[in-house]
């Protein structure tokens, strides 16, 4: 396990040296609209998620109630809520398991509470690019992940994207891997995240993200982490002063249903808010890499100071983070890591 980790660790560092975005160009399909009977009954569901109105994630959401409300003639109508108006990831997801709530999309991080074995998708530096990971989730392996979702009465529909996390603080540029050396950092509710920032040097700290602005505001926290979009669109820059572009973990996002609304669906509904999860979600995709990629400049124009991170310096984080990864490793079991693994190897291939 160890040889084998190290070696993919270090084999893959080189690609995410090398990793640039794209776009996902898979085309939006347009389904046929089925002319079924109305039922008459409307159902309603009511979506929710912690970012604001203005980030893709919301955008991704706003499609997925298009095309949902179109292709049901309207007999399921969608309620969207942004910047946490129903609650933070954990206890939207909880409100789905208990049917107070029919919708949401976290990140996987707090996602693992749930099903342990999401964890592995939070693995420092395990997805090389965006491609890449596009294919291992949207695969048999991603698949296999949501299925574990079942359990715990939640229905994965189809993975998003939140993207390539960089870590920003308001005490100093961080270059190399002691600039991290007792920064109070927040990171997302998951043990990983937290050992492995330890690993860095870094005091972590978790924290719902419906309170993080307000921490970093009142100084309670140094800094945090998350792709560009979330730190432009969130207005992080009037609280932060650095960034550094470490890309230190791909974040994908879980479309997630209530399984007791979802059973509660006919057959062609079901398909349905499939189907526009997943056409709903390579829109999100599509906005979400163009909007990493471009708001990096909005940092700088709005007063940051953004730090590149050198390969020496990339690859000694990425040797620190080696134990936190193994531990981890162990817990979800040799198998299922391997299986993840070999995907992203026969992805790049
Ligand atoms: C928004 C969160 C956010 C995540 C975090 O609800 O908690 O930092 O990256 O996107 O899910």
């Amino acid at each position: 396990m160890k040889k084998k980790l190290t070696g993919f660790l270090v084999g893959s560092m080189a690609l995410v040296l090398a990793a640039c975005g794209g776009a996902d160009d898979a085309p939006a399909t347009d389904e046929p609209v089925d002319e079924g009977a109305a039922t008459g009954e409307v159902q309603t569901i009511r979506a929710g998620i912690g970012l604001n109105s203005e980030h893709p994630q919301y955008k991704g959401l706003e499609r997925f109630a298009e095309i949902v409300e179109e292709n049901t003639n309207g007999e399921l109508v969608v309620e969207t809520y942004h910047s946490g108006q129903l609650g933070d990831d954990r206890s939207m997801m909880e409100a789905l398991q208990l049917g107070s709530q029919e919708v949401t999309v976290p990140s996987t991080a707090p996602i693992a509470n749930f099903v342990s074995e999401f964890t592995i998708f939070d693995f420092p530096f395990l997805f090389p690019s965006n491609e890449v990971a596009d294919e291992v989730l949207d695969g048999e392996v991603g698949q296999q992940f949501l299925d574990m979702l079942d359990d715990q009465n939640l229905v994965g529909l189809a993975y998003w994207e939140n993207g390539f996390r960089n870590v920003t603080n308001s005490t100093r540029a961080i270059e190399t891997l002691e600039d991290f050396d007792g920064l109070t950092l927040r990171t997302m509710e998951n043990d990983l995240h937290l050992d492995a920032f330890r690993a860095l040097g870094a005091n972590p700290t978790p924290m719902a993200f419906t309170e993080l602005f307000t921490a970093m505001q009142q100084g309670t926290v140094d800094g945090q982490e998350n792709p560009n979009a979330t730190i432009y669109l969130e207005g992080y820059y009037e609280v932060q002063d650095y960034v550094s572009d470490t890309r230190h973990v791909y974040s994908p996002f879980v479309f997630l249903m209530s399984k007791p609304f979802f059973d509660s669906l006919s057959e062609e509904h079901q398909q349905i808010v499939r189907d526009a999860a997943i056409e709903a979600g390579q829109f999100q995709r599509e906005l979400n890499r163009e909007a990493n990629a471009e708001y990096v400049n909005n940092l700088e124009e709005e007063g940051m100071t953004v730090t590149q991170i050198s390969d020496e310096e990339r690859e000694r984080m990425v040797e620190a983070v080696q134990p936190a990864i193994e531990k981890y490793a162990e817990r979800i079991g040799e198998d299922l890591v391997n299986e993840v693994y070999e995907a992203i190897e026969a992805a790049q291939e």
